[in-house]
C-alpha cells in the first residue's frame, strides 16, 4: 500500500540533498523520526485506536549499496533513500510499516500475526506501575502489612511464555517499599502478584498469597561516600586528541568504523577496517557488531517469581535503557560523548543524552615488550604501551547496569567488554541467618530478611565479519595430541598439531566450547598472506557456559539458541536478533535456533558469526547493596590477517 501525502515533507528533502549525513548506516536523526510519525500519522493509520510507536529503526540499505557507497569518491551523491522499518500497535493489532522518509510515502503496510510482540513502549511501563495505585486491594494488601503506601514504588516486569495457546501483551507489577531507602529493589514486598492486560492496561488478576518480613533500610544505601570532583561533560581540550569523530564515523589509529544506537540493540558498530600501512588500503573486518539479544533467567520456580526470565533486548531494549553517562565515573576525562535518538511511545523523536562515550585508553599495560640479553655488548629493550580505543554504553535495564565496551587495539584486535553492575533482583524472606535455612531458597542469604536468586545472563553477540571482503568460511583448528610414530627418530611418544575444520553448512557451525582445545577462525579462502596463510580473525571466547535449563523448559524454548556459544549463519539482512523480532512472550518459533535449522552452506559465504557471552551468577554478600562490577567479554584478534605485527609496520 502506497500512502501519498499532499504536505509534502520538503524540509526533509533538502536535508538530503545538503548531505547532513554521512554515511548510510547513521541513525534516524531526530528530524526523520518525527518526520516519519508525520507521515504515519496523516495516512489511515494514524485514524487507528490507540496507535502507539514501539521500533522505529533505520529500514537499511543492502550491504553491496552499502559498501559501493563506502568506496565511492563523493559518496553522498551515490546516497541511497533513507527508509524506515516501523512497528506500531494500533486496534489491538502489530502492525508492519516500511517508510521512505523523503517521499513521504509508506511502501509497506501489514498486519503481523504471529507470536510474539514488539517491545513495550517506556510509557506503557510507566502506566503498569502506576496501576496498584488505583487498586483497592493493593492499598489493603500495603496497609495490612503496616507499611506506608506513599512510600511504595511498583515496577513492571515481562512475564514469558509457558505454553498458553492464547497469549496477550501482559506484564506483571513487583512493588517495592522505599520508606528512607533510595534503593527501591532492596526492599522487596514479597508474597502479592499483579497481573496487568497491556492492551486494555488493567489489572486482570491479584492475588495476595503471604506476608514475610520486608527487609529493612539500614545498610542499603548504594550512594557513594567517594566526593566526585565537579566535572564538566564536553572535553573541549583536543590538545594530543588521537581520535577524530565526524557525525558518527570514527578514526583512530589505523582503525575506521561507525558507531551508530538504535532503541533495541544500543550502541551498533558498523564498517569497521584497518589500515593496512603495508598495503597502504583499509581492509574490512567487521561489517556489523551489536548486542542481539540477552536471557536472563531467574532460577526460581515459585508463583511469585518463575516468569521471570527476562530477554531484555527485544522485550524493552538496550538503546531505550541507555544510560545518560557521568563524566569521569562511567568514561574517563578525556572521553567525547554522543547523544542517541529513539522514537517515543506516540512516536516523536525523543533526545538520550550522552549515551555513548568515545575514549583513548592507556591502561598501563604492556602492547608489546622484549629484552635480549644476547646481543654481544649490549641489552636491547624495547616495547609498546598498550593503548586502545573504547566506545562504550551503559544500559540500566531496571536493576542490572550492563556495560558495554567495545575496544579497538594498534594491533587489530577487537576487544569486546561486558561489565555487570547494579542491584541485584532480591527477593524477601523470614530468614536472617543461613543456620534457619532447610529447604531450597533458590540463592544466597545476603542481608537480613534478603536472598539474592541465582540467576544467568547471556548476552548474544551478532558479528557480521567481512574479513578482507564478503567470502568467508569458518575453521575451527583444533590442537589434537599425535602420537610419535617413528619411536627411533624421536624420544619424544607425543606432541600435539593443529586439524583444521571448515564448517560447511549451519549445523556444522554450532559449538559447545570447552570440551577440546580449538582455535575458531573465520578466514577469507581467497585471500593470503604473501607466505601463503589464508587470512583470517580468530574469536577468542570467555568462560565457555551454556544455559543449564532443560530444552523442555518453556523459558529454554524461547532461548534455545543459549544451549551452544558460537552459531554461524549465512548472512541475510533480516536476520539479526537471535531471540526471535518479536520477542516479547514469543514461543520459540523464530531466532537464531530456527534459521539454523535451514542449514545453508556457510563455506566460503558471507557469514554471521554469534557469540554468547554467559555468567551464572551465584551471588555473594559482597554484591549488596550494589554490586561491584563483574567483568567478561570476547576479542576478535587477527590472525594472518597481517604480514606481521601491525604495530611495527
Ligand atoms: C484502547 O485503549 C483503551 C485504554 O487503554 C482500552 O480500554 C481499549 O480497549 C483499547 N482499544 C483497543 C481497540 O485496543
Ligand atoms: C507516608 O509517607 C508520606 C510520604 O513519604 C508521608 O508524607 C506521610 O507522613 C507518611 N504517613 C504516615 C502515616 O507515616
Ligand atoms: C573549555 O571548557 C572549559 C571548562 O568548561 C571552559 O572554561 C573553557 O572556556 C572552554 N574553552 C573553550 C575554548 O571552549
Ligand atoms: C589537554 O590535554 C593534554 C593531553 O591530554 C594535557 O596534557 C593538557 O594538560 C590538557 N589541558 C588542559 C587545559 O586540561
Ligand atoms: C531471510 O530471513 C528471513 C527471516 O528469517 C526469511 O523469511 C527469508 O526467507 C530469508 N531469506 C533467504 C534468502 O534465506
Ligand atoms: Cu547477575
Amino acid at each position: 500500500m502506497t500512502v501519498p501525502l499532499f504536505v509534502l515533507p520538503f524540509l526533509l528533502q533538502c536535508c538530503l540533498c545538503l548531505g547532513l549525513y554521512h554515511h548510510p548506516l547513521d541513525p534516524l536523526t531526530p528530524s526523520e523520526l518525527n518526520q516519519i510519525k508525520l507521515i504515519v500519522d496523516r495516512s489511515k493509520i494514524g485514524s487507528l485506536p490507540n496507535l502507539t510507536y514501539h521500533i522505529v529503526d533505520l529500514e537499511e540499505p543492502d550491504k553491496t549499496d552499502v559498501l559501493r557507497w563506502l568506496s565511492s569518491e563523493k559518496p553522498n551523491r551515490n546516497a541511497r533513500p533513507r527508509r524506515a522499518m516501523v512497528v506500531v500497535r494500533a486496534g489491538g493489532e502489530t502492525r508492519e510499516l516500511v517508510v521512505d522518509i523523503a517521499a513521504g510515502t509508506i511502501l509497506s503496510n501489514h498486519v503481523y500475526t504471529g507470536h510474539g510482540f514488539p517491545a513495550f513502549t517506556f510509557n506503557e511501563f510507566v502506566e503498569a506501575s502506576t496501576l496498584p495505585f488505583q487498586y483497592p486491594k493493593f492499598t489493603k494488601s500495603i496497609v495490612s502489612r503496616g507499611l506506608n503506601v506513599s512510600e511504595v514504588s511498583c515496577v513492571p516486569l515481562t512475564v514469558g511464555w509457558y505454553g498458553e495457546t492464547v497469549t496477550r501483551r501482559a506484564l506483571r507489577v513487583t512493588c517495592y517499599y522505599r520508606g528512607g531507602s533510595v534503593n527501591v529493589y532492596a526492599r522487596p514486598i514479597e508474597g502479592i502478584s499483579i497481573f496487568v492486560d497491556v492492551d486494555t492496561m488493567r489489572i486482570t488478576n491479584y492475588i495476595d498469597r503471604f506476608r514475610v518480613p520486608v527487609p529493612k533500610a539500614e545498610g542499603t544505601d548504594f550512594r557513594s561516600r567517594m566526593n566526585i570532583d565537579s566535572v564538566t561533560c564536553d572535553n573541549n581540550n583536543t590538545t594530543g586528541k588521537e581520535f577524530e569523530i565526524e557525525g558518527n564515523n570514527v578514526k583512530w589509529g589505523n582503525w575506521k568504523f561507525h558507531v551508530g544506537f538504535n532503541a533495541r540493540a544500543g550502541t551498533v558498530i558498523s564498517t569497521a577496517s584497518f589500515f593496512d600501512p603495508k598495503t597502504k588500503k583499509y581492509r574490512q573486518v567487521l561489517y556489523r557488531g551489536h548486542v542481539s539479544e540477552t536471557f536472563v533467567p531467574y532460577m526460581d520456580p515459585e508463583n511469585e517469581w518463575y516468569f521471570r526470565t527476562f530477554m531484555d533486548v527485544g522485550e524493552f531494549g538496550f538503546g531505550r535503557s541507555a544510560s545518560t553517562l557521568q563524566p569521569s565515573i562511567d568514561c574517563p576525562a578525556n572521553a567525547e560523548y554522543m547523544d542517541g535518538y529513539v522514537a517515543g511511545a506516540d512516536g516523536q523523536a525523543m533526545k538520550m543524552q550522552r549515551v555513548i562515550c568515545v575514549f583513548q585508553r592507556t591502561s598501563g599495560d604492556i602492547g608489546w615488550r622484549h629484552a635480549e640479553i644476547n646481543n654481544p655488548g649490549t641489552v636491547i629493550r624495547s616495547g609498546q604501551a598498550e593503548r586502545s580505543l573504547v566506545v562504550r554504553m551503559v544500559a540500566t535495564v531496571g536493576n542490572y547496569d550492563y556495560v558495554l565496551d567495545w575496544e579497538f587495539k594498534p594491533c587489530g584486535t577487537i576487544q569486546i567488554g561486558v561489565d555487570l553492575t547494579g542491584i541485584l533482583l532480591l527477593k524477601g524472606s523470614p530468614y536472617t541467618n543461613k543456620q534457619q535455612i532447610t529447604a531450597d531458597v533458590y540463592g544466597t542469604l545476603v542481608a537480613d530478611n534478603t536472598l539474592a536468586v541465582n540467576h544467568d545472563h547471556f548476552l548474544t553477540y551478532y558479528l557480521d565479519l567481512d574479513v578482507d571482503g564478503n567470502g568467508n568460511s569458518f575453521v575451527r583448528a583444533k590442537q589434537e595430541t599425535a602420537r610419535v610414530t617413528d619411536l627411533n627418530a624421536s624420544p619424544r611418544k607425543s606432541y600435539w598439531r593443529v586439524v583444521k575444520e571448515t564448517a560447511k553448512t549451519e549445523a556444522d557451525a554450532r559449538f559447545r566450547l570447552g570440551l577440546e582445545p580449538a582455535d575458531l577462525l573465520v578466514v577469507n579462502p581467497n585471500k593470503k598472506t604473501k607466505l601463503g596463510n589464508q587470512v583470517g580473525y580468530r574469536l577468542i571466547p570467555g568462560e565457555p557456559l551454556t544455559s543449564l535449563l532443560t530444552d523442555d523448559d518453556y523459558p529454554q524454548i524461547r532461548a534455545s539458541y543459549t544451549k551452544y556459544q558460537v552459531w554461524v549463519t549465512a548472512y541475510n539482512k533480516s536476520e539479526r536478533w537471535a531471540g526471535g523480532f518479536y520477542a516479547d512472550r514469543s514461543r520459540g518459533d523464530d531466532g537464531l535456533a530456527i534459521w539454523s535449522k535451514r542449514n545453508k552452506m556457510v563455506e566460503n559465504k558471507d557469514i554471521v558469526v554469534w557469540y554468547t557471552v554467559g555468567l551464572h551468577h551465584s551471588p555473594y554478600q559482597e554484591d549488596f547493596p550494589v554490586m561491584p562490577s563483574v567483568h567478561s567479554g570476547f576479542q576478535l584478534r587477527p590472525a594472518n590477517f597481517f604480514e606481521s605485527n601491525p604495530t611495527l609496520l
